[in-house]
């Protein structure tokens, strides 16, 4: 492993009112809901984490292939397995244990079909006692079973909203698809609905075609697209639900590096979300990103409120050239 900084610039920041050490949030579905692998993550850097989403009822998930890596991000149909909310909470009850000490906040995120069952699965998971749960209005992978998701109309995700803000008083956070017209719009509806705060994006639709087959390549046909790729998308939803609304955004989709951090906190965002860095840097990716954001802060003399929302503000287009996502990625990965 590379020599950490370990600096003194204060990473801390807030969301919701709950206090983060650090602005960088384990995404959801990464390490699922195992509280060890939920625990490595608070342990390795993270400012706080987010449990694999979870529905009324158990789910199987699609059939493998899942997740594959096709060059410039990754693309998943998981199919949102999970063992179903009522179970669930004893997983996130024995995480919520193991964080306290840690001072690492525990997300706890739910699913369902209908705005009813939303309100039902929040009143389940928050007997474990999350610090925040987050709303996953905008799988990709569902489609075919739940008909178009939440995320794609203002008044449904709004009704979504209600519903988990009259069943919980947990504060929420709504996670919101880049596959829309106007984001802010559907940005604008949550947060008049109550939502506390914002994830900015879950995966883009995409799908893989094997030349020689002419099949797809994923089980499901269809997936999510994360990592490197998703990154601008992600950078041009959080500045424009940054431009719409005054609560928090966890900006997600292509963080890989302290760089990257820094772009997406500039592009408006309070956090941000680390999913696919762990697939291309490891179990150190929080230790790794949040060294590298202290040392960029330090170096520049500039602290996280600075730096927020700054892309707005900002007056010139400097002509940059754009290194690869991270130091001797292309290298370690035979490019
Ligand atoms: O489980 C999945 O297939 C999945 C989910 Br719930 C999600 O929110 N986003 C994603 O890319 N995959």
């Amino acid at each position: 492993m590379c020599a950490l900084h370990s600096g003194s610039a204060d990473l801390s920041c807030r969301i919701a009112g709950v206090r983060l050490s650090n602005p960088l949030v384990l995404a959801s579905g990464i390490w699922g809901t195992s509280p060890t692998l939920l625990e490595r993550a608070a342990r390795s850097g993270a400012g706080a984490v987010t449990a694999k989403t979870c529905t009324t009822s158990a789910r199987r998930g699609h059939r493998n292939p899942t997740a594959i890596d096709w060059g410039h991000g990754l693309i998943n149909a998981m199919g949102l397995p999970n063992p179903g909310v009522e179970e669930e909470v004893s997983l996130l009850e024995e995480a919520a244990r193991r964080l306290a000490p840690l001072g690492v906040p525990l997300i706890a995120s739910i699913s369902a079909d209908t705005a009813e069952g939303f309100g039902k699965a929040a009143a389940i998971v928050a007997r474990a006692g999350p610090a925040l749960i987050e709303v996953n209005i905008s799988c990709p992978n569902v489609q075919s079973d739940h008909g178009e998701m939440f995320a794609a109309s203002a008044e449904e995700a709004a009704e979504v909203t209600r519903a988990v803000k009259s069943a919980t008083s947990i504060p929420c956070i709504v996670k919101l698809s880049p596959n829309v017209p106007d984001i802010a719009a559907i940005a604008r509806a949550v947060a008049a609905a109550g939502a506390d705060a914002i994830t900015a994006i879950n995966t883009m639709p995409g799908m893989l075609v094997d030349a020689e087959t002419g099949a797809a390549v994923l089980a499901n046909r269809t997936g999510g697209i994360s990592g490197p790729a998703l990154k601008p998308i992600a950078l041009r939803c959080v500045h424009e639900i940054a431009g719409a609304v005054d609560i928090p955004i966890i900006g997600t989709g292509g963080i890989l590096s302290g760089v990257d951090a820094v772009e997406m906190i500039s592009a408006g965002a309070a956090c941000v979300g680390v999913g696919s860095a762990i697939f291309y840097r490891g179990q150190d990716a929080f230790a790794l990103i949040r060294s590298e954001l202290e040392r960029w802060l330090e170096d520049r003399g500039l602290t996280l409120d600075e730096i927020r929302g700054r892309t707005r503000r900002a007056r010139e287009n400097p002509v940059i050239s754009n290194p690869p996502p991270v130091p001797g990625w292309e290298a370690r990965h035979g490019r």
